[in-house]
């Protein structure tokens, strides 16, 4: 039914390779996260073999051993791994010899660590793979790893197309879900640290003493998985609690209330994470409400926090309908000339393109113009943009492919991960944020196959520079069981949906042509919406003689905010990479392609090749008929034919358009829009 996720430990089709005799930890007194990690192995091998794994006094043949810095009493000197090198949440998983043979060791510096390498084993196991004679050293590449919820205190969720919030605020605290602990393994389980409870379109309710009790009660839940709460910070939040006259953050009565608001939090929370917050962007207060520059805002919050070991997560993505500049330079031009004017416990939070979580958008240009300010990569989990949950999108691609993005900024092989992860820039803080997608539905995140979002991003955010394929071919075994030829058609389809969603919505570099308000569904002629930067015709501004949006020289001149060669290769359409043309030129209609054919022949076909795709994911699916239990088969086979269904919608809505813009005919053969 998907309520388990990728935590089904259904034995492999091909067995289980390995069942530990026995299960040895190092400490008498073992803490939380270590209980949670033993009851883990229970749920475990309990449902993967039918019976838990007994515990052992000492190691010996075939035992699984676990030790961390805080976990050792029971090993002699010899036997403690040194894991010291791998940082707080890294581990191994090695063979250690005993006087009776090998037992296999897991070792973790802290106890989160070694959580998560029982997590990495058990997942193997379930995978089919021989956890014995393994030397897996593993540790994460960034700090902070958080999903971002954008919850409302009514439980409605911004954006949200899963259900309900999951946190139920009118029963905490005193009512657990049972829930709350299920969504604590599952992000553990993919090296998830922290997550920000409530939208950041904020409500200063949830700072209030009744609501902190809440949430930490859900605090102590996710305490012992390493997972720690953060909190969206209202700006104005003085104003309306406690009557103060400003919110301006010079004002020394505002920071005192900030203080005390910080010191009230930790008095309930000692190990809370810090504000994440959306000042001064789409009618959210801030700072410059003041006159005050967004570091001014951030400091005055970070200094309240600093005492504590608490951050401000700031984000950019900040734009104004004022404002004439086009809208993708703007986060630029405002948080540039504020590298380095942050407190050292602020990060500023980047969306993964400079428009706003669309199909396609080229990487953000902050990436790596920053030098002196820790950047946190912001990515969208939940699928505002891409068809929310009924449309198949894995999004591992997309994140891969701005991860893998060179900023060129330190030279070649600058890519967005090495900046985020500081390997570049040497930030000793860092962190990925990603949007989160779950909601009350029973399978989590409104359909199967959203669950891989989840899933692909945690796995991200530990190891930016990881594999889209070889995490969807680890999801996929993990959620369906299935033998690895079934396995290989599910990870085909995930590894073509994003592109095929891009084809049939906004193929060729188009971009924000969805739905006004629910971005659901095709509306490119919306031209007089009152506000430019929402409106699609904006980003297309089709004519009867071309279509795109010029940010050239000539034009915006956004590509200035790129380095080199980058901003060389965009400004020349020859150059430019066809998925991204019409984000940066205005391209006549008869322009020739460089595959021969027109940009009208080209953008058609695009669009019928994002239908004939959905298609094939329909008929690959269907192929797996009798190797998925028939729920799931069901249900996805019924999503599959609301996103061919709409796919067409989009391409002849789509089409129907332009061609009552350019006039021009379809190329021959190809089916009129309907
Ligand atoms: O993508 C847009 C959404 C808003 C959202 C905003 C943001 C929370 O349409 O719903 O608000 O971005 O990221 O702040």
């Amino acid at each position: 039914d998907g309520y388990r996720l990728w935590l089904r430990y259904t034995a492999p089709a091909s067995g289980v390779a390995f069942t530990p005799s026995n299960i040895v930890t190092g400490c008498d007194d073992p803490s939380p996260t270590i209980r949670k990690s033993l009851d883990e192995l229970d749920i475990a091998f309990e449902s993967l073999t039918g019976s838990k794994l007994p515990r052992g006094e000492a190691p010996g043949q075939g035992a699984l051993v676990l030790a961390s810095a805080a976990c050792n009493d029971g090993f002699a000197q010899t036997d403690r791994p040194d894991v010291s090198g791998l940082g707080q949440d890294g581990y191994t998983i090695s063979t250690l010899a005993t006087g009776d043979g090998d037992a296999v060791l897991i070792a973790g510096q802290s106890d989160a660590g070694l959580m998560y390498g029982v997590f990495d084993l058990l997942m193997r196991t379930s995978r089919g793979e021989d956890v014995r004679g393994l030397s897996v050293e593993e540790a994460p590449s960034v700090d902070l790893r958080l999903l971002n919820h954008w919850d409302n205190l009514d439980r409605h969720v911004e954006r949200g197309y899963a259900g309900q919030s999951i946190w139920n605020w009118h029963l905490l605290p005193d009512f657990l879900d049972r829930r709350y602990e299920d969504y604590a393994r599952a992000n553990a389980s993919i090296g998830i640290n922290g997550v920000s409870l409530t939208n950041v379109n904020a409500d200063a309710t949830v700072l209030t003493p009744p609501y902190l009790e809440k949430v930490a009660a859900l605090a102590d839940v996710f305490r012992p998985y390493g997972i720690k709460v953060y909190l969206t910070a209202r700006f104005s939040a003085p104003m309306e609690l406690d009557g103060l006259p400003t919110a301006d953050p010079v004002n020394e009565d505002v920071q005192e209330w900030w203080q005390a608001k910080a010191d009230e939090i930790y008095a309930r929370i000692p190990d809370f994470g810090g504000f994440l917050v959306k000042a001064n962007s789409e009618g959210q207060p801030g700072p410059q409400d003041y006159g005050r520059s967004h570091a001014e805002g951030a400091n005055m919050l970070a200094d309240a926090l600093e005492p504590h070991g608490g951050v401000v997560m700031w984000r950019a993505f900040v734009y104004s309908a004022e404002e004439p500049e086009d809208r993708v330079k703007q986060a630029y031009t405002e948080f540039k000339p504020l590298d380095g004017a942050f407190r050292d416990n602020v990060i500023v939070q980047v969306k993964n393109g400079p428009l706003d979580f669309q199909p396609r958008e080229p990487f953000h240009p902050l990436f790596g113009a920053m030098e002196d300010t820790p950047l946190a990569l912001e990515l969208q989990v939940t699928k505002e943009y891409l068809g929310f949950s009924t449309h198949l999108a894995y999004l591992g691609t997309l994140w891969e492919e701005v991860l893998s993005a060179d900023t060129y900024v330190y030279g070649q092989g600058s890519t967005v991960a090495k900046v985020v992860d500081g390997a570049l820039t040497g930030e000793p803080l860092t962190a990925i944020a990603g949007v989160s997608n779950i909601g009350s539905d029973r399978n989590w995140t409104g359909s199967h196959f959203d669950q891989a979002n989840w899933y692909a991003f945690g796995r991200l955010a530990w190891n930016p520079e990881a594999s889209a394929e070889r995490i969807a071919r680890d999801w996929a075994a993990l959620t369906f069981s299935t033998g690895p030829e079934a396995r290989d058609v599910i990870v085909d389809m995930m590894m073509a949906s994003r592109e095929a969603v891009v084809n049939y919505m906004t193929p060729l570099g188009l971009t924000h042509l969805m739905g006004t308000g629910h971005h659901y569904g095709p509306a490119p002629w919306v031209d007089d919406l009152g506000r430019a930067d929402w409106t699609p015709y904006y980003y297309h501004r089709a004519t009867k003689d071309a279509i795109g949006f010029d940010r050239t020289q000539t034009g915006s001149n956004a590509i200035a905010q790129y380095a080199e060669p980058l901003r060389e290769n965009w400004s020349d359409i020859a150059t430019t990479p066809d998925e991204l043309l019409l984000w940066f030129h205005r391209v006549p209609w008869d322009h020739e392609m460089k595959s021969g054919r027109t940009l009208w022949e080209a953008l058609v076909d695009h669009y019928d090749r994002g239908v004939s795709q959905v298609g094939e994911l329909k008929v690959h699916w269907q192929s797996l008929e009798g190797a998925i239990d028939r729920e799931r088969l069901r249900e996805v086979s019924a999503y599959l034919d609301i996103q061919a269904k709409e796919a067409r919608w989009w391409r002849d809505a789509s089409l129907a358009y332009w061609m009552s813009v350019n006039g021009l005919d379809l190329p021959a053969g190809t089916e009129p829009p309907a």
